[in-house]
């Protein structure tokens, strides 16, 4: 038998073979891989020809409906899981109770697909928030928006602003110890010159809409 659906289970993200159908979608809400967290591969550090993005998106009016380890652990997840589906190789992000942020390479020409699996998987995540706080109908998202990064510049200067978030936001001291973002695993995976390089990139000319007061539970 399936476990019943419970306030506390958290929503798996979108599944391929589930794109244009709802059939059996509830039933394999709660079944699959639990709870692992999937790592991309190392980073590229070059701009893809399919395109390289920088995405940031945000809540409806701000709210913090992701503060908190379950919740953060949950959006952190289904993040890198539909990158991991669907092809987007990520190689920074920071998530936080009210707006995430990534850099992430195409698989495709075009960023559509993008749009499709983050729209689903904000819907999914919205059913759960409003389950677990019991306001149906909720509106949990705002929007989010994309930027094409074409310059090598822009792009390292993005790297490091979004590996580097956590710190921005004064949840750390040094970014490696906030879970919910790449640093510690982009210190893991890349070599020792590249971490120093892109940590050494000035950032204070960038311009990114960041202007966030985040939730300071973690
Ligand atoms: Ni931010």
């Amino acid at each position: 038998m399936q476990p019943e659906t419970s306030k506390s289970e958290p929503p798996m993200p979108p599944d391929s073979s589930s794109v244009s159908t709802c059939n059996g979608d509830a039933g394999r809400a709660e079944t699959g891989p639990p709870h692992k967290t999937p790592w991309p591969h190392a980073p590229l550090h070059r701009l893809s020809q399919n395109g390289t993005y920088f995405v940031t998106a945000a809540t409806y009016l701000r709210q913090h409906h992701f503060r908190g380890r379950q919740r953060l652990r949950v959006l952190h997840r289904g993040l890198l899981r539909v990158a991991l589906d669907f092809g987007w190789h990520f190689e920074a992000w920071a998530v936080f109770s009210n707006h995430y942020h990534f850099v992430a390479h195409s698989p495709t020409e075009g960023a559509e697909t993008l749009s499709r699996r983050l729209g689903v998987l904000h819907e999914r995540l919205a059913k759960w928030i409003n389950r677990l706080d019991n306001t149906p109908r909720r509106r949990v998202w705002f929007n989010f928006r994309e930027t094409r990064l074409t310059y090598r510049r822009s792009y390292l200067a993005r790297l490091r602003y979004t590996h580097q978030n956590a710190v921005k936001h004064g949840l750390v001291a040094v970014a490696n110890q906030y879970p919910w973002c790449s640093a510690a695993w982009f210190e893991r995976t890349a070599s020792a010159a590249q971490v120093k390089a892109i940590y050494s990139f000035k950032t204070d000319r960038l311009q990114v809409p960041d202007e966030y007061d985040v939730a300071p539970d973690w």
